[in-house]
């Protein structure tokens, strides 16, 4: 038995060694002609665990034009994960910042922003989820959630939100 699966393999390769050439590594290639089911294997396990949800959840809610969240009240150094829906059927962006009334103005207010979500990401339906921790100054400082599009933020995309150390 033994020879006659030896004697079989050695002809086999000679067979492809003389059919490509004399490289090496004959027997390897026999295989890759048969791949006989091993992909499953590799496919499952390593994918549920990697899901980023190590902070506390807050989930934002945004309309047309609202914006609501069930958490207002946050603690310096403490990771939260923003799940951030937009239900309405226009885009919107989610940034914590020092309210308009304070920051001078829409754009001022956006480039000091502790946290932007842009439009792009938020479209009509989408769900956008980050990772955030406020630093120590975010205590002292007035900050909300809003929307820092024109009209929107009027309207009543804003919402205060208190941080503590
Ligand atoms: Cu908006």
């Amino acid at each position: 038995m033994k020879r006659i699966t030896l004697l079989v393999i050695v002809v086999f390769a000679m067979l492809i060694v003389a059919a490509c050439g004399a490289s090496a590594p004959a027997e390897t290639e026999v295989p890759v002609s048969q791949p006989v089911a091993t992909e499953p294997a590799v496919q499952p396990a390593a994918t549920e665990p990697v899901a980023a949800t190590n902070g506390t959840e807050v989930e934002v809610t945004l309309g047309d034009n609202t914006i609501d969240s069930s958490l207002t009240t946050f603690q310096v150094g403490v990771p939260y994960t923003f799940i951030i829906t937009n239900k309405g059927n226009h885009a919107h962006n989610f940034n914590i910042t020092q309210p308009v009334s304070v920051a001078g103005s829409l754009d001022a207010a956006l480039q000091n922003a502790l946290l932007v979500v842009p439009k792009n990401e938020l479209g009509g339906g989408a769900q956008v989820t980050v990772e955030y921790t406020f630093p120590d100054t975010a205590a002292s400082t007035q900050l909300e959630f809003s929307c820092l599009i024109t009209r929107h933020y009027e309207d009543g995309m804003k919402l205060a939100v208190t941080v503590t150390k």
